[in-house]
């Protein structure tokens, strides 16, 4: 890892935040938050000014540990990343709590009313917190997800934590840009076959059985690792691979937070020994990509008129195909502008 460049602040102790004319990179690096607030929202809105911030900022990306969380509603995540977070502070100057709901196209839905309700708990100024939704026909919310794990990143965070708010492909998409991936689930329904039939252990990187003081965890774990057992031997599989560890904790009361640390800890360790930078990349390519088809899709239905071009051949009577085959056929031979009227 890089060791700390000069300049950076903790940002708990920032007094005087720069004025707010200073530039917003600047401004970044003296420890406001104020400013990462404001290049989170960038990011969230897809607004270009983000991209010349981050210009300025890259050299500083890649120093925080991003780890995320997913699981089923109720399986406590919320609470496990409040008390991690606190763990962890016993450690780290300072961690980030990003809150990812892609089921709420509006602000306030259930992962955003906790949030809220934490922000105001949550009195340490050595925790960022921050939630997110989709904002309606707005994709694009796991590319905005690792936007703001770089910014935070940038401002010198060291840890993130990355919730989301259940299990499904939207949720995958958006664990799947962070370093450490934990899976929470409870004892109660039948959570761990579900978790095993959706695919839950192919994303894992640690399974977290929280509510440990309740009835039916330590059958859980049982169960939990004897698939990840024949998961393991079933597969034909790398030397020095990562096994999936299964871990029993209990969020609400701060229990055996310290052997999930040591878990998570134990994960960084094993990419670090060589594997990180590769796995980054790939993660660091499908981010690029997801940004590319936002621009090219804004470019081409919006501006372009690819939509009008699509609509006429369809009125035409044309076979859905066809039409396909001539838009792609027309955007390759670049005989659409992203600046207006599609060319005669
Ligand atoms: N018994 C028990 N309840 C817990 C524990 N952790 C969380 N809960 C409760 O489980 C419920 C759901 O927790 P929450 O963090 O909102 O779950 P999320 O939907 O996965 O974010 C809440 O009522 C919590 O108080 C735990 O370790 N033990
Ligand atoms: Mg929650």
């Amino acid at each position: 890892m890089r060791s700390e460049p000069v300049g950076w602040y903790h940002p708990g102790l920032v007094t005087s935040p720069q004025p707010p004319q200073a530039p917003l990179a600047e401004r970044l690096l003296a420890g406001d938050k104020g400013a990462l607030a404001r290049l989170i929202t960038w990011a969230e809105n897809a607004d270009a000014r983000f991209a010349d911030v981050m210009r300025a900022l890259h050299p500083r990306v890649g120093r925080a540990w991003r780890v995320g969380v997913t699981g089923p509603p109720g399986a406590g995540k919320s609470t496990l990343v409040n008390e991690f977070a606190r763990y962890e502070r016993a450690t780290k100057r300072s961690l980030g709590i990003l809150a990812v709901d892609p089921s709420s196209p509006f602000t306030g839905g259930a992962l955003l009313g906790d949030r809220i309700r934490m922000e105001e708990r949550t009195t340490d100024p050595g925790i960022y917190i921050r939630s997110m939704a989709s904002r309606g026909s707005h994709g694009g919310l796991a590319r905005a997800a690792v936007d703001a794990c770089d910014a935070m990143d940038a401002f010198g965070i060291e840890e993130i934590l990355l919730e989301t708010v259940g299990v499904g492909q939207a949720e995958y998409d958006i664990v799947a840009a962070t370093d450490t991936v934990l899976v929470v689930l409870c004892p109660g329904a039948g959570d761990g076959i579900q978790a095993m039939k959706a695919g839950i252990l192919e994303v894992a990187d640690v399974l977290v059985v929280n509510k440990a003081d309740l009835a039916g965890a330590d059958r859980l774990v049982l169960d939990l690792e004897e698939a990840v057992h024949i998961r393991e031997h079933t597969k034909k599989r790398p030397d020095g691979a990562w096994s999936v560890p299964v871990v029993a904790v209990s969020a609400g009361k701060g229990e055996h937070l310290d052997l999930l640390a040591g878990h998570v800890a134990r994960h960084r360790a094993w990419l670090e020994e060589g594997r990180l930078a590769a796995v980054r990349r790939s993660k660091r390519l499908a981010h690029v990509r997801q940004v590319v088809e936002e621009r090219l899709d804004e470019a081409l239905w919006t501006r372009g008129g690819l939509a009008e071009r699509a609509g006429a051949l369809l009125d035409g009577g044309r076979a859905p195909y066809d039409v396909v085959e001539t838009l792609v056929a027309a955007i390759l031979a670049g005989d659409v502008s992203s600046r207006g009227a599609p060319k005669p």
